[in-house]
């Protein structure tokens, strides 16, 4: 059964299906990491919350693959362009020690995924060190392990890594789904136009769609495996 989705139905495979979370991780959603030293009301990010865990729980129940991601960089810093560093004007930069340790270093305690959605064992975690979930990481073979053709997509922030992953991801081929009600901006504005900008001319980049949709969606087209 296709989801509900604009610009038109997204259409569902009976295999192949993955959700991607993108970097829900206490940098970007908690007091005292790198959306905070960025300038950022960290606040309002906390809004997609529900949304993503009643996704995730979803795609366990259907025995689905999930894969999160998360943004940081090697101790050492070596993955982090000189670039990357130096363009943040904020009282912390990358590296920094913070509240939640060294900011958006890999394994700190601030890199770490909110416990609301924490992942299960044997779920992939991707460590990336740019926006997007495919450069410099291991994402793209494991999809291709899994015989993944069709992501649904959410997280933060929506027109920065969680864009960026996508238009990887529709260069690469695969058909992509943004859940709208479980992706959020800093930026109200920002969100609405990438919402905007994928969606157009048929779906230049991809769909997006709601929660709701993919639920009923997935409800209908798989059955959670008999519990004995
Ligand atoms: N600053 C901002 O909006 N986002 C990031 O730096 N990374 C992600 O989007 N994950």
């Amino acid at each position: 059964m296709p989801i509900p989705a604009q610009p038109y139905p997204y259409p569902l495979p009976s295999s192949g299906l993955a959700l991607l979370i993108i970097d829900m991780q206490r940098d970007f959603i908690e007091p005292g990491g790198f959306g905070d030293a960025l300038g950022n009301d960290v606040s309002l990010l906390r809004a997609i919350i529900p949304q993503v865990k009643a996704l995730q729980e979803a795609f366990r129940r259907y025995n689905l693959p999930i894969f999160q991601t998360v943004e940081g960089h090697l101790p050492d810093l070596s993955d982090c362009p000189p670039s990357k560093r130096d363009r943040d004007n904020g009282s912390l930069k990358i590296g920094d020690r913070g509240p939640m340790g060294r900011i958006l270093v890999l394994g700190e305690p601030g890199n770490g995924i909110i416990p609301e959605l924490a992942p299960l064992p044997g779920e992939v975690i991707i460590p990336k060190p740019g926006k997007g979930a495919f450069y410099a990481t291991e994402l793209e073979t494991h999809l291709q392990a899994q015989g993944i053709t069709h992501l649904i997509i959410t997280g933060v922030t929506t027109e920065v890594c969680v864009q960026t992953t996508m238009r990887e991801a529709n260069d690469r081929g695969y058909e992509c789904l943004l859940v709208e009600d479980a992706t959020e901006s800093y930026f109200p504005a920002f969100k609405q136009a990438t919402l905007e900008m994928l969606r157009a001319q048929d779906g230049i980049i991809g769909w997006t769609g709601s929660t709701e949709a993919v639920l009923n969606a997935l409800a209908t087209q798989y059955s959670a495996p008999v519990m004995t």
